[in-house]
């Protein structure tokens, strides 16, 4: 039986620790700074002239990933923040950004597939700007539906889009979600810091048929399988129940994390969070999220639990929420009314997915050239297009972006052949050779050659 907690008791005693993960916490004083630069932002929804953005001194551009444009592949990076992780695909350029990648939701869905794609909890795509921000970003959850907001991606976006254009700490970021407009910052210590705006706490807003109670957002208690929990709800963007419970550790996630996500009272269902108080500024969370079931942490859900915590009086305006992925910083600005999030968002690795149709038809070629009870003695090169032609030093630092056709593979290969068929006593003549001929070329040059 699960105990209710009743909404806006006092907190009594910080119960013990139970699911404690230990993390970079960050300074108050950043957070305070970031306070006197977020005072001027507008509202969300409303639209902002791209404010100017604050470049670090970090240099401009040394990798640049290929764009859409240039592949009929499928590139893509994986980042992830404190477990949450996402698959980024950068269509800034591409010639028609809302068909870019082919994306429909049966392939976010392969995609996100831990066993039969790359495995994610998200797909992010960044799209040029169509509101007056810099760019936009749409997310997918791994069930190929589209939320409005997701907190965890933004900072993976914001971290994804430093590191493909070169940019440091100080970069700010105007990202025009379905939202309204997010700003992510890059901190000095490579965390990102995300404006994420004001929270919805009117119940249509969130949306959900709890009505406004005391504590001046949606709230009620609601029947689960027999079971009865005192919840609250608030909006990031997407829809968040939190629960307060004495001991998270003790919540069976996997039976009432669907129950609530699917629960009538969240008509466009909802993320769900139970929590527990630490201490009036640290708080224990666990998450189911919609459409992704249950992640190691989450952003949005993060914000959307300290703006109910702290409406319910059980925690201070700014708190540290250890997620089972780690923790994150959340301040709710009492004069902005605006939320900030500080968090870590690290690349994972970069891939490329083949054509399906190049494949399709590399296969095809590879049967047709095939002597029926012959093994085939080469392989064709898969895909019909073959593509420009690429520098490997220079776009494949982050990992090869073109294995089917990688030039240092084939010239490898070559060597692999040459010494497999070669040996070493004609090896070594045909090195000794090849130093006598430079070395006579030289000469050849006459006095005043320079070495
Ligand atoms: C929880 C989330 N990953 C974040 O970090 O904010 C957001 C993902 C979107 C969520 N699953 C939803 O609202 O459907």
């Amino acid at each position: 039986m699960v105990a209710i907690h009743p909404l806006g008791a006092t907190l009594k005693q910080a119960p013990p620790l139970q699911l404690h993960l230990d993390g970079g916490a960050v300074a108050d004083p950043a957070l305070q700074a970031a306070d006197a630069r977020l005072g001027g932002v507008k509202p969300r929804g409303v639209a902002l002239r791209a404010g100017p953005h604050r470049i670090g001194p970090i240099p401009k551009p040394v990798v640049r990933l290929p764009r859409v444009s240039e592949f009929s592949n499928l590139p893509f990076s994986k980042y992830q923040g404190l477990g949450n992780d996402f698959l980024l695909l950068d269509a800034r350029t591409a010639a028609d950004p809302e068909q870019a990648f082919g994306l429909t939701s049966e392939r976010v869905v392969q995609l996100c597939d831990r066993r039969f794609g790359v495995g994610a909890d998200g797909v992010i795509l960044a799209l040029p700007s169509q509101a007056g921000g810099e760019l936009r970003m749409r997310i997918f959850n791994a069930d190929g539906s589209e939320p409005g907001m997701c907190g965890n991606g933004i900072r993976c976006l914001a971290r994804f889009l430093a590191d493909v254009d070169g940019d440091g700490p100080g970069r700010i970021w105007q990202i025009d979600t379905l939202a309204g407009r997010i700003v992510p910052e890059l901190l000095p210590d490579g965390t990102v810091r995300v404006d994420m705006g004001a929270p919805f706490l009117e119940p249509q807003q969130v949306p959900t048929t709890l009505p406004v109670g005391d504590a001046g957002l949606p709230q009620g208690e609601l029947d689960l399988d027999g079971e009865r929990f005192a919840v609250a709800a608030a909006g990031m963007g997407n829809p968040h129940v939190v629960i307060p419970v004495p001991a998270v550790v003790e919540i069976d996630l996997e039976r009432f994390g669907p129950l609530f996500e699917h629960h009538p009272a969240f008509p466009a269902r909802t993320n769900v969070h139970f929590v527990q108080v630490l201490s009036p500024d640290h708080l224990l969370m666990r998450v189911w999220e919609r459409g992704a079931g249950p992640t190691l942490a989450c952003g949005t859900g993060a914000c959307a639990t300290l703006v109910a915590m702290h409406s319910l009086g059980l925690c201070e305006r700014r708190a540290r929420l250890d997620l089972p992925g780690g923790p994150l910083q959340i301040h709710w600005d009492e004069s902005s009314g605006r939320v900030v999030m500080d968090g870590p968002a690290e690349h994972v690795f970069d891939g490329v997915i083949p054509d399906p149709e190049a494949v399709a038809l590399s296969r095809r070629q590879a049967a047709a050239a095939t002597p029926i009870g012959e093994p085939a003695a080469v392989l064709a090169p898969s895909g019909p297009e073959p593509g420009p032609e690429i520098d490997c030093a220079t776009v494949c630092t982050q990992g090869c972006i073109r294995p089917e056709r990688c030039p240092s593979a084939e010239a490898r290969a070559r060597v692999e052949a040459l010494l497999r068929g070669t040996s070493l006593d004609d090896l070594v003549s045909i090195a000794t050779n090849s130093l006598e001929s430079r070395t006579r070329a030289r000469f050849d040059k006459g006095p005043g050659f320079n070495l």
